[in-house]
């Protein structure tokens, strides 16, 4: 039998348009409760137990014995050795990409992660002071969803946030080790490492254990154990996000060559069976010449079943009435990724507002910016990017808040702080302004 990929047809033409588009988009997290129960299970024994815990699941789960979890670190020596058993090509591009990635995280604390401060017209400094987090826990996936690139995404923004200690964990079936994560770890400046996953790690971490240190914060992706114990650690630590299935939404007026469309859209779908791609596009006839391409080029690529599965079940080609519709809808999808396949990138751009990452002009593929354009690939996805961003230096800091009154600012600040104390019924508030007050 021959694989077919057939993306749904819709036009805004037509009556039916918004309820099957509706429907084409609807995706949901579903929590299921016997999951939720063995993640609450195994956060409660890791706490109780520490070390003891983790190691009996990751004996369960992973099929990895033994005798303590410091056996389960990797030194730093085993970290480097793996890179340098690399070929020198893997070794390079991870260099590579991670300098990149170093420089717009680098641009990126310049802009907007640096500490700032004014005085008023009293004297009076206000200002914000920027911190990086003391220690931060990564989440590696293991298996099919290892991916060096998220190694180097996640470590690189803690590092250039100036974060102290990055611990990273990742689940390791049998004890078969994936060299280009572990050399990803050592190109990104990791501090720890440990052959742990599942729930185990994300409680060890959270919790601290006689062998882990307690962690501040926990970023990177995971299965549904994964992303269920973050969620219920949250608050005892901070989290990134709660990363759905991949998606890729391509804006084209046609000048694109089909084929390089078509192979975007093949490299998100790639990823997972409900990862969604979509092609908007007000020229018919282009359409046409994607589906074709579609059909020409899968049966070539190795995970061809994988992408027809995505496409046939959540994949869209889209026949607007112009472009200004089509960035209309894209900001109602609000995609993680959002190319824009145009001669005029730059006159569309402005039109768009809800995306995790916006690639302007034909040569900008998408996954160009998954491995060493320099932004982040962990970005929001299931239209999350109408309210939060990619993850950056940002989410490795945090920012306390100065205040420095001078004697003058006390005077008129006290005067107001008094009034409105009293007015919450809060005397000792208000006696702390007025005993700062001048005697007249
Ligand atoms: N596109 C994925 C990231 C990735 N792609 C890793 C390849 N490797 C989510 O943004
Ligand atoms: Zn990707």
């Amino acid at each position: 039998m021959t694989l077919q990929a057939r993306p749904l047809r819709l036009s805004t033409q037509s009556a039916d348009f918004e309820a099957r588009f509706r429907q084409r988009l609807h995706w949901s997290a579903d929590t299921n409760a016997e999951i939720e129960q063995r993640v609450a299970d195994i956060l409660h024994a890791v706490q109780q137990e520490g070390d003891a815990a983790v190691l009996r699941f990751t004996e369960r789960f992973d099929g990895l014995q033994a005798q303590s979890l410091q056996a389960l670190e990797l030194t730093q020596d085993e970290l480097k050795a793996a890179f340098e058993g690399l070929p020198e090509a893997q070794r390079h591009a991870l260099e590579f990409a991670a300098a990149r990635i170093r420089s717009y995280h680098e641009a990126q604390k310049k802009a907007a992660g640096e500490s700032w401060s004014y005085r008023d017209e009293d004297g009076t400094l206000l200002g914000q002071k920027v911190t990086p987090l003391d220690r931060v826990g990564i989440y590696v996936p293991g298996g099919k969803a290892a991916y060096p690139s998220s190694v180097l995404m996640n470590a690189l923004p803690a590092h250039v946030a100036g974060v102290g200690e990055i611990i990273m964990v990742v689940p390791t079936p049998r004890g078969e080790k994936n060299p280009l994560v572990l050399a990803a770890a050592h190109v990104a400046g990791v501090s720890r490492a440990f052959t742990i996953g599942g729930a185990q790690a994300v409680a060890a971490l959270a919790y601290g254990t006689e062998s882990i240190p307690r962690v501040d914060k926990i970023t990177g992706p995971g299965n549904a154990y994964v992303a269920s114990a973050k969620k219920r650690v949250f608050g005892q630590v901070g989290i990134d996000m709660i990363a759905g299935p991949s998606e890729i939404l391509v804006l084209a007026d046609g000048s694109t060559p089909a084929d390089w469309v078509a192979m975007d859209l093949f490299s998100q779908a790639e990823h997972d069976e409900l990862a969604q791609s979509i092609l908007l596009c007000p020229d018919a006839a282009y359409i046409e010449a994607v589906q074709e391409a579609i059909d020409r080029l899968l049966p070539s690529l190795p995970r061809a079943e994988i992408i027809a599965k995505s496409l046939n079940g959540r994949g869209a080609l889209i026949h607007t009435c112009d472009m200004e519709e089509a960035c209309a809808i894209a900001n109602r999808i609000a995609p993680e990724h959002l190319e824009v396949s145009s001669r005029e990138p730059h006159r569309w751009e402005p039109l768009l507002r809800h995306a995790g990452a916006i690639f302007l002009g034909a040569y900008t593929s998408e996954s160009l910016g998954d491995y060493c354009a320099g932004p982040n690939h962990v970005l929001p996805t299931s239209g999350t990017a109408r309210f939060s961003s990619p993850l950056g230096v940002l989410d490795f800091q945090k920012r306390s808040s100065i205040i420095e009154v001078s004697e003058a600012g006390a005077q008129k600040l006290g005067a107001i702080a008094h009034v409105l104390a009293e007015g919450e019924g809060l005397q000792a508030h208000g006696q702390a302004a007025l005993l700062r007050l001048r005697k007249a």
